[in-house]
């Protein structure tokens, strides 16, 4: 799986200028699934499909799938009730090294028992789970047969999430929501780093050390979590929770959070007093968006992703999420700090859909459990793929690491924002070799779509006694910094008329001057004493060459 790192100002750029609906379409690309309840990935382009009665299918991304099962526990899944079964799956974020995977399901008899455990991958087929490897982490009587909650993932701390439902029944009769000494109507968080043991707690768990409180808890008063999911580009959390007769909600958990969050049930159903027995003195969080049961909107939230593909721009940064009823979809996006904006989408047939999932290249997917089927999720309006550098690593001295949002099916090119493309720079990686601008242009070959990232600045440092020999012109500017009167010197031997540029941090072009072939370029005066104060780029372009230097006027 590519690995995406946040840089705050980039992502905001890109929220402002990728803000056009998308139009939703639905691609089936499998069949003949057993209520799918579960998409996910392990860092490979496999995809593995949780059937509810306890089996975990491989699919790749044509939807072929693997006539024999990752992993059949169905003889340990009471499947029994509408909502027990197998009911989610986590791979380990070190699953390449270590082979662990993580599930929660029901077993037992009647209401059951929730587990959460742990298997290995087979030691000589990686497309088989050795399901005698199971060990489970941890165990506990469910009071009915409804509100399983259930979804695993790991947080970008390396901890392991679990959300749990309150226990089921209606209006939570047991007040699991607000008691803090139930692992019911939670979020827990497990540190599974030692394989030696089952789980430790994490430390820095919001209740660590309090009486009558379950340490394991990160946050309360869900009451049927149905799909959380992880930001992989913000580390941001997403929970939507089903409601009882009325509300369904979303709530949002930045990734900055520290835990201890109360999400409100039983208090409140959504933003709705439901029952305030015992509620007097809590704090809430609520949901950033909820809406009312009824016909066109449906009665069952079911969560999804935020879309941090490349082949649709329009849904980039937005989170998906549908109703289980309804088959109406919605997104989601953080406008700001605390806001937040809503995008409702036409209904699509309603075949109970009751999961979403990603692939390595954060494609979505969307499982109907009522037809088996497994649907890519796609935009047919915008042709445009995501074009996102993510990352610059300008830890070492001569060269930076740029590396941009990689998928499937798309080629890529950077370029000199000021100059031309880059030779051989066809990869979702590039090492800079020198002070620019850089800007990358991906492609789909398919319908000739296209589109280029915002350009940034690389600073690259020298390295201690290497100058910048690897430029395709020369040129010093000096006295660097200055108040305004620099000289150029041009050291190469051109061979065309040249133009130099002065560019703002922002990339708006200051000055541009072009230099005849007649001119003595030993000695080029630059007076930039009506620009602002502040940090430049000066670019010398000789025909396809180009060399470029910061320039600070103080
Ligand atoms: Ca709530």
């Amino acid at each position: 799986m590519k690995r995406i790192f946040l840089l705050c100002s980039l992502l905001f750029i890109v929220i402002m200028a990728f803000c056009q609906k998308p139009q939703l379409a639905l691609v089936q690309i499998a069949a003949g699934l057993d209520s799918p309840i579960d998409i996910r990935n392990c860092g490979d382009a496999r995809i593995f499909i949780v059937e509810q009665h306890g089996r975990i299918k491989i699919m790749d991304k044509h939807g072929n799938i693997n006539p024999t099962p990752f992993l059949d526990i169905s003889s340990r899944v009471l499947a029994g009730g509408n909502e027990q079964g197998l009911l989610s799956l986590a791979f380990s974020p070190h699953y390449k090294q270590d082979s662990f995977f993580y599930v929660n399901y029901i077993t037992g008899s009647g209401t059951g028992s929730t587990v959460i455990s742990r298997f290995k991958v087979s030691a000589t087929d990686s497309d088989q789970a050795d399901a005698s490897s199971e060990r489970v982490l941890l165990t506990f009587p469910q009071p009915f047969t409804n509100h399983n909650g259930a979804t695993l993932m790991f947080g970008r701390d390396g901890y392991l999430y679990d959300t749990q439902g309150d226990g089921g029944n209606a209006g939570d009769p047991f007040g699991n929501g607000q008691n803090k000494n139930v692992f019911l109507a939670k979020m827990l968080r497990f540190d599974v780093s030692d394989p030696d043991t089952t789980y430790t707690i994490p430390p820095s768990n919001p209740f660590v050390s309090q009486p009558n409180t379950k340490p394991e808890i990160w946050a309360y008063g869900l009451r049927n979590p149905w799909r959380c999911a992880l930001d992989r580009l913000t580390a941001d959390i997403w929970i939507a929770d089903v409601g009882q007769d009325s509300m369904e909600e979303v709530n949002f958990q930045p990734a900055l959070s520290t835990g201890g969050e109360n999400y409100g049930w039983r208090c409140y159903e959504g933003t709705h007093l439901y029952d305030t027995t015992g509620c007097a003195g809590a704090g809430f969080t609520w949901p950033v968006y909820e809406y009312k049961h009824n016909a066109a909107n449906g009665c069952s939230v079911t969560g999804g992703y935020v879309y941090r593909g490349t082949k649709f721009s329009r849904m980039f940064g937005r989170y998906f999420f549908t109703d289980f009823c309804s088959g109406r979809f919605w997104s989601a996006r953080q406008t700001g700090p605390g806001s937040f904006s809503i995008d409702t989408f036409p209904s699509h047939l309603q075949y109970q859909y009751s999961t979403f999932g990603e692939d390595d290249d954060y494609e979505l997917y969307i499982a109907g459990r009522g037809n088996g089927n497994i649907y890519h999720i796609t935009d047919t309006s915008s042709c445009a793929p995501v074009a996102h550098i993510l990352s610059v690593d300008s830890s070492h001295c001569d060269y930076a690491e740029l590396t941009a949002l990689a998928g499937d099916s798309l080629t890529y090119q950077w370029y000199y924002a000021f100059g031309g493309a880059i030779t051989g720079a066809n990869s979702a990686t590039y090492r800079a070799g020198g002070s620019a601008w850089y800007q990358i242009k991906v492609s789909r070959p398919q319908g000739g779509c296209q589109s280029f990232s915002d350009s940034i600045y690389v600073h690259v440092q020298p390295c201690p006694g290497i100058h910048e020999t690897d430029q395709d012109v020369i040129f010093t500017i000096s006295p660097n910094p200055n108040h305004g009167l620099f000289t150029l010197n041009v050291q190469s031997n051109l061979v065309t008329t040249s133009t130099v540029s002065v560019v703002d941090q922002v990339g708006r072009v200051c000055v541009q001057q072009v230099l005849p072939l007649s001119q003595d370029r030993s000695h080029i005066p630059l007076d930039l004493s009506f620009l602002s104060k502040g940090v430049y780029s000066i670019i010398l372009k000789n025909g396809g060459s180009m060399a470029q230097k910061r320039m600070i006027l103080d």
